[in-house]
């Protein structure tokens, strides 16, 4: 039987499919987004450079996540800062040269990525030939009285030591923020996966997850429903939405999640 990419249609025909064959889902505790039905907007903060919302609180999310995609000679159009609200970028692909606060400016290639605190103004431009693709995360910043908030941060994730402290094969992490640090409101971890592992239960906590897929494939369980993802998907998961990962195919399997952290129920 031919697959619908299979059939032989002139140029400017719609091939077949994208009803059936779509993979998006959004519910009131989570969300799973391929990358094909996000669509481009444009900010007044940056030139040459979409963005792809992803997570947002319209969503049911309580922080902001999106994709730019920056194009040569495009980027921010000046230093950036929000009273309170913190951000955070990892470079997908192709380069951008950052600066935040006081820190030198650095090129950042893919696995590249940014802290600003809350009021710390930041750029990125992309000076090179390709577009660059970012991944960006806004988050309002809840302060703990007598800790100061954290300094930024212009670092890449091969500096960052890869751990395991589960005591399973094939489970690997990077804590690209400081981890157990209480002066950071939420990790920003990579996960990585060999195939075949899985979490030890079910995951149901309070923490919330922006999940970004960047290589490898397999199935995710939200809330109980099954779901194929590979690399490019976004998932948000709600607090509470139970969670577990079954990577498949031959390859590790990686994906960038943010978790907020280390603050008590607000009642
Ligand atoms: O740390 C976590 O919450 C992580 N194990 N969850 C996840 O990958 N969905
Ligand atoms: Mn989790």
């Amino acid at each position: 039987m031919a697959q619908p990419h299979a059939l032989n249609l002139p140029p400017g025909r719609m091939l077949p499919g994208a009803i059936g064959l779509n993979r998006g889902v959004v519910r009131p505790n989570y969300a799973f987004l391929p990358p094909e039905g996000v669509l481009k907007s444009r900010l007044p903060q940056y030139e040459n450079t979409a963005a792809r919302f992803l997570a947002a609180p319209v969503l049911g999310a309580r922080f902001a996540q999106f994709v730019l995609e920056i194009e040569p000679g495009g980027g921010s159009t000046g230093p950036y800062a929000e009273a309170e609200i913190q951000h955070f970028y990892y470079v997908l692909s192709g380069k951008v040269i950052a600066k935040v606060g006081d820190l030198g400016q650095r090129e950042l290639t893919a696995g590249g990525f940014l802290y600003a605190p809350p009021g710390t103004p930041f750029t990125l431009r992309n000076q090179g030939s390709a577009q660059a693709r970012v991944l960006g995360l806004r988050k309002r910043y809840e302060r703990l009285e007598g800790v100061a908030a954290p300094a930024p941060i212009l670092s890449h994730q091969d500096e960052v030591p890869r751990t395991n402290h589960t005591g399973f094969d094939g489970r690997g992490f990077q804590h690209l923020l400081p981890f157990g640090d209480l002066a950071f409101d939420f990790e920003m971890n990579l996960m990585w996966f060999s195939p075949g592992t899985f979490f030890p239960a079910v995951e149901t906590h309070i923490m919330e997850h922006g999940l970004y897929m960047l290589q490898g494939q397999g199935l995710y369980l939200l809330g109980t429903e099954w779901h194929e993802i590979w690399a490019e998907d976004f998932i948000w998961m709600g607090a509470y939405c139970p969670q577990q990962f079954y990577p498949t195919g031959p390859d590790e399997a990686c994906y960038l999640l943010y978790k907020d952290m280390n603050r008590d129920v607000p009642l």
